[in-house]
């Protein structure tokens, strides 16, 4: 059984739904810890007025008894408190940036309300609900996935002296998820100043796979390559329109002495795992595809917001003339929630790769398969 996740609902539906499946039995879960996801998600400076609305909560629906997986389906519900009954008015004026016109073209809608309602990033509460679900079974694994934003509209922090847990818990702190303060201050008042202006910003941030074990994923065909996994699912998220890998495009400048990680090993070999690591971690924490034991590393940028309230010229397909586009709540930034969607999603990769390596119906076979696979490793590297 492979692990595995689909999302139904629309953005105004009476709510959106995961459906997961394939995750072993016995695994402890408690709705509170998903519900946290769901409060992260929700958070950030520059979210638009939906926010204020929705306190997403999750309701699981099957899959579980007595606070404990038993190896069925899990469907999780999070309902739309902004669920509205009365039709909306008819979207015939295209966003520039919005799946909008392409959609239209393509199921032959002339009310695009009927793309946006499914294109709409409502849908990361469903994944991220389903991606933390994944969270919670990497912790067993002593695997954590923190995130943190790096950039808003042009201004950058500065976090390359910093541990992945010390910017983890300074971003928790921060309004933008950003651990630098001073760029804090910045991308608040460049948010500022776009809602000013009727304008919306993207940004960029970074994720980070801690405690991962080597060999997860594989070099043998195109679609095992974990580190092209990792950028299919977090490319789909809304708005993302760039994935790094480690030093990702700064591979493309430097020579080959400059990029590659060298090999070392441990003056005292650890009881489990490798005595084998890289005293640089450019390459992210993969080589062919596969985990090399080193952190994951991977950085995501997001385009701004495509509903801008000084909007872009644009058609009303009713009457083919050219006119603005339509505008109507929305976020000026969402690069912070944006973030913790990209956390749950790299979770639930690396949960699939930890299920495909190890395998197991009970969580115990699960873990009894890598405890043995880090004293072989141990014994043999
Ligand atoms: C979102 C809900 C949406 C938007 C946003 C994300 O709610 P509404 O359309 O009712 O305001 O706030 O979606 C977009 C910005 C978008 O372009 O799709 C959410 O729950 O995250």
């Amino acid at each position: 059984m492979t692990l595995d996740f689909k999302t139904a609902g629309e953005s105004h539906g009476p709510a959106v739904t995961a459906l997961v499946e394939g995750l072993p039995a016995g695994l402890k879960i408690n709705s509170d810890d998903i519900n946290r996801d769901l409060a992260r998600r929700q958070f950030g400076y520059g979210r638009g007025g939906r926010m204020k609305i929705e306190k997403d909560r999750v309701d699981i629906l099957s899959g579980v008894r007595d606070g404990k997986s038993i190896g069925s389906p899990i469907a999780l519900l999070i309902k739309n408190k902004d669920h509205r009954t009365h039709k909306e008015e008819i979207l015939t004026k295209p966003r520039p940036g919005h799946a909008d016109l392409a959609g239209a073209m393509k199921f032959g809608f002339s009310d695009m309300r009927d793309v946006l309602e499914r294109a709409s990033a409502r849908e990361t509460a469903a994944r991220c609900a389903a991606g933390a679900l994944a969270k919670i079974f990497l912790r067993e694994f002593s695997i954590e996935i923190v995130s943190f934003v790096l950039e808003i509209g042009g201004v950058r922090g500065s976090v390359d002296s910093l541990s992945p847990w010390t910017a983890m818990a300074l971003a928790e702190d921060s309004p933008v998820r950003c651990p630098d303060k001073q760029a804090t201050v910045k991308m608040v008042e460049a948010i500022e100043e776009a809602s000013l202006n009727g304008d919306t910003l993207g940004g960029s941030f970074e994720i980070r796979a801690l405690n991962v074990p080597p060999g997860l994923g594989s070099y043998t065909s195109w679609d095992k390559k974990l580190d092209g996994r990792m950028a299919q699912i977090l490319m789909s998220i809304n708005g993302i329109k760039g994935v790094e890998v480690g030093f990702g495009f700064r591979c493309a400048s430097l020579p080959g002495s400059s990029i590659h990680d060298p090999i070392k090993s441990f003056d005292t070999p650890p009881e489990r795992g490798p005595r084998y690591h890289r005293s640089t971690n450019r390459a992210g924490g993969f080589e062919g595809g596969v985990t090399n034991g080193e952190e994951l590393v991977l950085r995501v940028a997001m385009k701004p917001i495509a509903t801008l309230r000084k909007p872009l010229l644009s058609v009303d397909l009713s009457t083919g003339k050219a006119i603005e586009a339509q505008y109507e709540r929305s976020d000026i930034c969402a690069v912070p929630a944006a973030s913790i969607v990209g956390e749950t999603a790299v979770a639930f990769v690396l949960a699939q790769a930890v299920l495909e390596k190890f395998g197991g119906d009970n969580i115990s076979d699960t873990f009894d398969a890598y405890e043995a696979y880090l004293q072989r490793l141990a014994k043999e590297f």
